[in-house]
């Protein structure tokens, strides 16, 4: 039988990872995930839309794998012998370039829909259905062990990377748009809940506010639909009226749905907005600079005065310019009764790191290159 395979599997490998998803949340599996980790001492790492589903603070939690992921979870992907991937589908951002993928590890795949199992990865062992299910049968199958051998190398693998923390990074006086995130993180004690646009920003987002909570956390993740946030975010505030709503937002998708202002103003709707202001259509930027010479076609963007149009609004408008501004704006956002918009004016020219390359070996990634001088 299926489980009796996969648990063989897990209590024999030495270096394995779990890859947790989007079905983590949809079949409200984050409490089994968390027994299944702490059973097995597994690692977890997430997919964009897996975040939450297990504790980003948990000693367990890797961070988010992928193009915009974490240096030492690409890494440890690379290094595994075995991945149990619960309701993801190695999605091309998670995977980069498939013949290169985790070639050392055999896989073990949850997933309720047939057609994605062996679409893109080919699965040593397929546990169809839905995962809650899945994981009350594999909890009581598998062996509790320890794996500290893994874990140590992961450490190493991580202590190098952590020298992209943003406590780590000088900002030359700029604002740097991980410190916003990481600033926002810390001030709403990592309580909100972040509804987030396409862009940079909504990696940033990813890298440094720390999710804890099962759907604390909705970004569009595979359509990459910007113009999302805003309108998303005003349902997210009817659906959890209790809930602290942030919207992450670029300075090019808030364009093309700032009109739901109106909506909430009309409605009495309390959302908060933080809109990264770079000036251009950031990730598109960065595709141009890192892979077509700095040539910026239709990318740098003009905007109207944010702080105006959110009174425009009758609404509270807020900039912020410097680090040491971040905190009272944010306060002022929080205690105000209705919609308050900051306008976060972001350094230009500043890129996601790490990043694979598409169709890239997960090891081949872009580093903030001021990490690689210091190296
Ligand atoms: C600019 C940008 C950059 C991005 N960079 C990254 C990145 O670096 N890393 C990254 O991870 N993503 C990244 N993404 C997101 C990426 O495109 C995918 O959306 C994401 O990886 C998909 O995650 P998922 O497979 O968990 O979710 P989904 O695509 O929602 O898939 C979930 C899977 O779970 C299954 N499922 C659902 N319910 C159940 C259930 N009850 N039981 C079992 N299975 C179930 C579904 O059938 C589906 O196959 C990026 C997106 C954008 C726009
Ligand atoms: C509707 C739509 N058009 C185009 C794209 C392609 N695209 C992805 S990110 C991006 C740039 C986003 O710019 P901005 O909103 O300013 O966010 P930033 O990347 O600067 O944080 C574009 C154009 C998209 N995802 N959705
Ligand atoms: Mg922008």
């Amino acid at each position: 039988m299926a489980i009796r395979r996969a648990a063989g599997l897990i209590d024999a490998s030495e270096r394995p990872l779990i890859l947790a998803g989007h079905g983590v949340l949809k079949s409200e599996s984050s409490e089994l995930l968390r027994q299944f980790a702490e059973k097995t001492g597994i690692p977890v790492t997430s997919t964009l839309l897996g975040l939450g589903g297990f504790p980003a603070s948990h000693p367990l939690s890797l961070g988010m794998m992928g193009m915009h992921g974490e240096a030492w979870v690409n890494t440890s992907l690379q290094e595994a012998d075995l991945l149990i991937a619960l309701g993801m589908r190695f999605d091309d951002r998670v995977t980069g370039k498939l013949q290169t993928f985790a070639v050392n590890a055999r896989k073990i795949h949850a997933e309720i829909d047939p057609s994605e199992i062996n679409k893109n990865v080919r699965a040593d062992v397929a546990l169809p259905g839905d995962l809650r299910r899945t994981l009350e049968q594999l909890i009581p199958a598998v062996r509790a062990r320890g794996r500290e051998p893994w874990l140590e190398r992961i450490r190493a693998l991580r202590g190098d990377s952590e020298r992209r923390d943003v406590q780590s990074l000088p900002d030359g006086g700029k604002l740097l748009a991980p410190h916003v995130l990481h600033d926002l993180w810390r001030l709403t004690e990592g309580k909100a809940l972040v509804v987030t646009d396409v862009g940079q920003h909504q990696m940033w987002e990813a890298q440094y506010y720390k999710h804890d909570q099962p759907r604390s956390l909705i970004t569009s993740g595979g359509l990459g639909t910007m113009g999302f946030a805003l309108p998303a975010a005003i349902g997210a505030k009817f659906a959890r009226p209790e809930d602290e709503v942030w919207v992450v937002v670029g300075d090019g998708g808030f364009q093309m749905t700032s009109c739901e202002l109106t909506t909430c103003a009309q409605e009495g709707i309390k959302v908060n907005v933080a809109i990264i202001n770079n000036g251009y259509l950031g990730m598109v930027r960065q595709w141009q600079e890192f892979f077509y010479n700095r040539r910026y076609v239709a990318t740098p963007l003009r905007s109207p005065d944010f702080v105006e149009l959110a009174r425009a609004h009758g609404l509270c408008g807020l900039r912020v310019t410097r680090r040491s501004e971040i905190a009272e704006a944010v306060a002022r956002a929080r205690a105000e009764p209705g919609t308050a918009v900051i306008d976060f004016r972001v350094e230009q020219e500043d890129s996601v790191y790490p990043m694979v390359p598409a169709n890239t070996d997960l090891r081949d990634m872009i580093r903030r290159p001021h990490f690689e001088e210091d190296e």
